[in-house]
């Protein structure tokens, strides 16, 4: 084959292979492969860290390839190249460590600007204390005068017994669903501290790009604030055991007066 044609060959391949994948992924109905946007001013910046380091490594990694086959197929024995002779160059050196620390450069300066803003938990409005047990949450309100566990969900419980009747296909949000989900106000800076009362739990919810450990005699810190109200959905996202995929989160923002109304009503029955 000659080269032009190994090349058509090559091209033609990788952009049926691309087709094939997503078209199959979109026909199979895939869950979605990236990361979600999220609901917050945090989750998105975090998003767009994600995509731009996703870029930044596409094309490396792309250049790098192009430049590799390029050398092997144009510069083959058969074509009659020759092996040049140098070796150790100051300047190539030189420019393939100083490239690399630019780009690291590069993006520690936002992905630390970032970081910074997701580690100030100062102004809180309001603060939830969450402790992870062998096998669920407690929340507990500490301006309000409400706490309660959040177990996982009746028909999930159900559904993933030996010999159940109830298929885990036919249960919506199975082992994502809770009996008591998280109340939070919208736009509202909450303050969450976390811990756990027997193993390391984590805390995860990916919309908010929210993800912390719970360790027992710790009390860790992260703050969130949801703009859109919603239930937004997550799990325990370190190994505890047995009961480790039967704890998830839920979280429902309301917006701050249908909060309060929520307040009112578990205040009452108390
Ligand atoms: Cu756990």
């Amino acid at each position: 084959m000659s080269t032009n044609r190994l090349k058509f060959a090559g091209a033609g391949l990788l952009a049926a292979f691309a087709l094939l994948l997503s078209s199959s992924a979109m026909a199979a109905g895939w869950p979605p492969m990236n990361m979600p946007e999220g609901v917050t001013e945090i989750s998105r910046e975090v998003y767009g860290l994600h995509m731009m380091m996703l870029i930044i490594c596409a094309v490396i990694g792309a250049l790098v390839f192009i430049i590799m086959l390029a050398s092997i197929i144009l510069h083959r024995k058969s074509r009659g190249a020759e092996p040049a002779k140098w070796h150790e160059s100051t300047s190539v050196e030189i420019i393939w460590t100083v490239i690399p620390f630019m780009i690291l450069v590069a993006v520690a300066i936002p992905a630390t600007a970032t970081l910074v803003k997701m580690e100030d938990t100062s102004g809180a409005e309001m603060t939830v204390k969450i402790t992870g047990y062998q096998w669920n949450w407690h929340y507990d309100y500490l301006d309000h005068d409400i706490e309660f566990f959040s177990n996982l969900d009746a028909d999930s419980t159900r559904a993933y017994q030996l010999g159940s009747d109830l298929s885990p296909l036919d249960v919506e949000y199975y082992l994502l669903n809770v009996d008591e989900p998280m109340v939070i106000p919208t736009n509202t800076r909450v303050r969450l501290l976390l811990t756990a009362g027997d193993v390391i739990h984590a805390w995860w919810v990916p919309e908010f790009a929210l993800k912390k450990d719970a360790i027992p005699g710790f009390i860790n810190e992260m703050w969130v604030n949801v703009e859109e109200p919603g239930i937004y959905r997550g799990q325990c996202a370190e190994l505890c055991g047995r009961g480790h995929a039967f704890m998830p989160v839920v979280v429902i923002a309301k917006e701050p007066a249908e909060f309060e109304a929520w307040v009112a009503e578990r205040t009452d029955t108390e």
